[in-house]
Protein backbone atom coordinates (compact mmCIF):
# COMPACT_ATOMS: atom_id res chain seq x y z
CA UNK A 1 0.00 0.00 0.00
CA UNK A 2 1.69 3.07 -0.91
CA UNK A 3 2.35 5.80 1.63
CA UNK A 4 1.82 9.53 0.79
CA UNK A 5 4.04 11.57 2.58
CA UNK A 6 3.35 15.41 3.29
CA UNK A 7 5.95 18.01 2.75
CA UNK A 8 6.15 21.55 3.08
CA UNK A 9 6.28 21.78 -0.55
CA UNK A 10 3.37 19.46 -0.99
CA UNK A 11 0.90 20.60 2.11
CA UNK A 12 -0.19 24.43 0.97
CA UNK A 13 -0.63 26.35 4.25
CA UNK A 14 -4.53 27.39 4.15
CA UNK A 15 -4.80 30.63 6.40
CA UNK A 16 -8.18 29.49 7.73
CA UNK A 17 -10.51 32.97 7.66
CA UNK A 18 -10.77 33.91 10.94
CA UNK A 19 -14.20 33.38 12.51
CA UNK A 20 -15.95 36.63 12.81
CA UNK A 21 -16.67 37.78 16.38
CA UNK A 22 -20.25 36.19 17.34
CA UNK A 23 -22.29 38.91 18.21
CA UNK A 24 -25.26 38.23 20.52
CA UNK A 25 -28.17 41.23 20.17
CA UNK A 26 -27.83 42.55 23.81
CA UNK A 27 -24.81 40.99 24.77
CA UNK A 28 -22.98 43.94 25.47
CA UNK A 29 -20.14 42.55 27.76
CA UNK A 30 -19.19 39.84 25.47
CA UNK A 31 -20.18 36.88 28.31
CA UNK A 32 -22.76 35.05 25.54
CA UNK A 33 -25.27 35.84 28.01
CA UNK A 34 -28.29 38.74 28.17
CA UNK A 35 -28.56 39.59 31.57
CA UNK A 36 -28.47 42.58 34.36
CA UNK A 37 -25.13 42.91 33.64
CA UNK A 38 -25.69 43.96 30.02
CA UNK A 39 -28.57 46.18 31.19
CA UNK A 40 -26.45 48.55 33.22
CA UNK A 41 -24.32 48.66 30.37
CA UNK A 42 -26.65 49.79 28.24
CA UNK A 43 -27.79 52.21 30.05
CA UNK A 44 -24.29 53.31 30.71
CA UNK A 45 -23.83 53.43 26.73
CA UNK A 46 -27.09 55.59 26.31
CA UNK A 47 -25.47 58.16 29.07
CA UNK A 48 -22.25 58.34 27.67
CA UNK A 49 -23.55 57.90 23.94
CA UNK A 50 -21.78 54.79 22.91
CA UNK A 51 -20.20 51.10 23.42
CA UNK A 52 -17.75 49.01 22.06
CA UNK A 53 -20.35 46.85 21.14
CA UNK A 54 -22.73 48.84 19.18
CA UNK A 55 -24.60 46.08 16.85
CA UNK A 56 -25.32 43.83 20.11
CA UNK A 57 -26.73 47.35 21.59
CA UNK A 58 -28.66 48.83 18.76
CA UNK A 59 -31.82 46.81 19.78
CA UNK A 60 -33.67 48.07 17.65
CA UNK A 61 -31.67 48.45 14.93
CA UNK A 62 -32.04 51.93 14.53
CA UNK A 63 -28.57 53.57 14.00
CA UNK A 64 -28.41 54.85 17.22
CA UNK A 65 -28.47 53.72 21.05
CA UNK A 66 -30.57 55.49 22.74
CA UNK A 67 -33.64 55.25 25.13
CA UNK A 68 -35.57 53.15 23.42
CA UNK A 69 -33.00 50.07 23.06
CA UNK A 70 -32.49 50.70 26.98
CA UNK A 71 -36.53 49.80 27.22
CA UNK A 72 -36.21 47.09 24.88
CA UNK A 73 -33.48 45.77 26.61
CA UNK A 74 -35.56 46.31 30.48
CA UNK A 75 -38.65 44.49 28.70
CA UNK A 76 -36.08 41.51 27.38
CA UNK A 77 -34.77 40.51 30.86
CA UNK A 78 -38.69 41.02 32.61
CA UNK A 79 -40.08 38.44 30.14
CA UNK A 80 -42.15 40.90 28.56
CA UNK A 81 -40.27 40.30 24.92
CA UNK A 82 -39.28 36.82 23.88
CA UNK A 83 -36.43 37.90 21.36
CA UNK A 84 -34.13 40.32 20.49
CA UNK A 85 -33.54 42.56 18.20
CA UNK A 86 -36.83 44.28 17.93
CA UNK A 87 -37.63 44.83 14.34
CA1 LIG B 1 -23.61 39.62 28.50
Amino acid sequence: MPTTTMSAETAPVIRPDLPEEELICGDLNGDMRVDVYDLILMREAVENGGTQRFESADLNCGGVIDGEDLVYHSEFLHGKRDSLPVL
